[in-house]
């Protein structure tokens, strides 16, 4: 078990979208839902737990996006980060706070660390060549420049990183460069810039790697090989004007690098949503379990750049869990947005409830870099056989029993016998299980354990059958409604919406949430109890459904 039952806090934080563009399935499967899940969990258990993100505001392609539609950069983030929000909210993803980088708490947090690290030996100037256009006048940092890979040969790739072999790349490592305003070869021009010595941390990123359990195996081994390889010092400022500016009169206007500053945003909006950026920040940051949820691209920056900054700053521990996802491909193919080959989330939501995205998701993404596959058949078979003819079954067989044969007064049971006693043993066994692969992080496997154990409630309804039993029929109806309500403690992380409805359902005011995951074994529907309205938690997905989703990739 990783936490235990210890009341220490916890502090989750997701990821931050780059404010350029929709979420899509993607950023959900590695980054968004997993956290969500061991959020509601932690807040069932009565853990004080905090969820932030934000959206990921700097950088040269938000820079280049804003540009083109002659927007303020400042004006065209804000519309996304609301953006980001709304679709996440309407699939049950609600932060604590969901901040920006470009806000100016995050602002003073950066250069704080700037500071810090400067006077702690950690940043050094050098004069390097950049790309500069001829034609266009300015520095071409990053994404201004595209051309060949060094390592791997692929074309087209950005300056700062090849999507192809997942490499990071110094200013001027790139082969071929083109400016990607104007398409002309850039010149080579001087320009003073600030490094941070990332090989002065090699022998201490090292240590923290071999020595934390909680890191996943499968990243780590290849972060060590990279140290093995040899750190490079990383170059820290870039020639634009939308960044962090460098706190140094001499610095002229130069700015941070969008890896410098965005990850202190995890800090940043913690400490808002606990109240303590005005003080005391530290304390709480250090006495907190920290997890940084992450797709598997980003690992170079929350294995390496992540920790030596705060190694080097020295206030703000590590994160004990970087749980870190693989790609989610869509049917069977690399999402890609230039091909238009993605389902954002507002599009999915158009078609299908919420619940039946974080099922789908949820099944098919292990812990692990593993990448997994959205097919559209597989998605409709298990939320038709699983969620709908496994989970929805039974709830709805139960109640509508309440409904037809009692006036909708759950009944009185008489004495419990074997077979009540086995299946409430097995909720409980059920409960313990799924809690302990929550805390592991197997998401998919804790569902899976859900799933088991609603066949098992279907089991003993059909052992029962009340339709025709009708001497034991009060008693299979009030411990099937009692397994209701534990199944919709034990799905309301995953499907927060459908527990909410059987919550409602079964006639009960308040929310689900204050229910407590414990509880989930107690017989908590008491004979007399008026269910409410009744209807199925599912609808099941058909064909042209998923014909209407194909066309639509084209
Ligand atoms: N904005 C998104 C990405 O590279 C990037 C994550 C920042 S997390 C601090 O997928
Ligand atoms: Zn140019």
């Amino acid at each position: 078990m990783v936490d235990g039952l210890n009341k220490e806090n916890v502090i989750i934080t997701a990821a931050l979208p780059y404010a350029y563009d929709d979420l899509h399935l993607g950023h959900i499967a590695s980054t968004h839902l997993p956290p969500d899940i061991l959020y509601r969990y932690l807040k069932l258990n009565g853990r004080s737990v905090i969820q932030v993100c934000a959206s990921d505001d700097f950088g040269t392609p938000i820079l280049i996006a804003a540009e083109r539609q002659g927007k303020d950069p400042g004006e065209y983030v804000k519309v996304w980060n609301e953006r980001f929000r709304a679709d996440l909210g309407r699939l049950g993803i609600v932060y604590d706070a969901f901040d920006r980088t470009s806000s100016p708490e995050n602002v003073d947090m950066v250069q704080r660390f700037f500071r810090k690290l400067n006077e702690n030996g950690y940043i050094f100037e050098s004069e390097v060549e950049q790309f500069y256009c001829e034609t266009d006048l300015k520095f071409l940092p990053d994404r201004y420049v595209k051309g060949k890979c060094p390592y791997c040969g692929a074309e087209g790739q950005y300056s700062d990183g090849c999507e192809n072999c997942g490499r990071t790349l110094q200013p001027g490592q790139i082969l071929d460069p083109r400016c990607s305003i104007c398409g002309r070869p850039p010149v080579k021009k001087k320009s003073l810039h600030y490094f941070f010595k990332l090989s002065a941390f090699s022998s201490r990123l090292e240590k923290w790697l071999r020595e934390n359990e909680g890191l996943q195996s499968d990243a780590k081994n290849y972060v060590l090989n990279w140290i093995k390889d040899g750190l490079q010092d990383w170059d820290i400022t870039r020639d634009i004007s939308w960044g962090v500016p460098v706190p140094l009169e001499k610095a002229g206007g130069k700015v941070l690098y969008g890896w410098f500053d965005n990850h202190l945003c995890y800090i940043t909006t913690a400490l808002k949503a606990a109240g303590r950026l005005a003080g005391g920040g530290e304390e709480f940051w250090n006495g907190s379990k920290v997890y940084h949820f992450i797709g598997k691209d980003i690992v170079y920056h929350h294995y390496l750049f992540l920790p030596s900054m705060r190694l080097g700053e020295g206030e703000f521990k590590l994160p004990d869990f970087i749980p870190t996802r693989g790609h989610l491909l869509l049917l069977g193919k690399k999402i890609s947005r230039s091909k238009k080959w993605m389902i954002t989330v507002g599009d999915f939501l158009e078609r299908f409830p919420p619940d039946y995205l974080r099922f789908y998701l949820t099944r098919i993404v292990p812990q692990s870099q593993a990448d997994s596959n959205f097919d559209l058949q597989e998605f409709a078979d298990k939320v038709n056989n699983e969620l709908s003819a496994n989970i929805g079954n039974f709830v709805y067989r139960s109640l509508v029993f309440v409904k037809n044969k009692h006036d909708g007064l759950v009944p009185a049971p008489g004495t419990a016998g074997a077979d009540e006693r086995s299946v409430l043993r097995d909720l409980r066994l059920a409960a313990a299980e799924t809690g302990i692969l929550i805390e592991e992080g197997h998401y998919d496997r804790a569902l899976k354990r859900v799933l088991e154990f609603s066949s098992r409630c279907n089991q003993y309804f059909q052992r029962k059958a009340p339709w025709e039993n009708l001497k034991e029929e009060p008693t299979a109806v009030y411990y099937s409604c009692n397994l209701v309500a534990g199944l919709a403690t034990l799905i309301s992380p995953f499907l927060p919406f459908s527990a909410a409805e059987v919550w409602r359902q079964l006639g009960f005011q308040g929310p689900i949430e204050e229910s407590g995951w414990a509880s989930a074994a107690e017989l908590r529907v008491e004979p007399g109890r008026r269910v409410g309205e009744l209807k199925p938690l599912f609808t099941k997905v058909e064909e042209k459904d998923l014909a209407a989703v194909r066309v639509r990739l084209g």
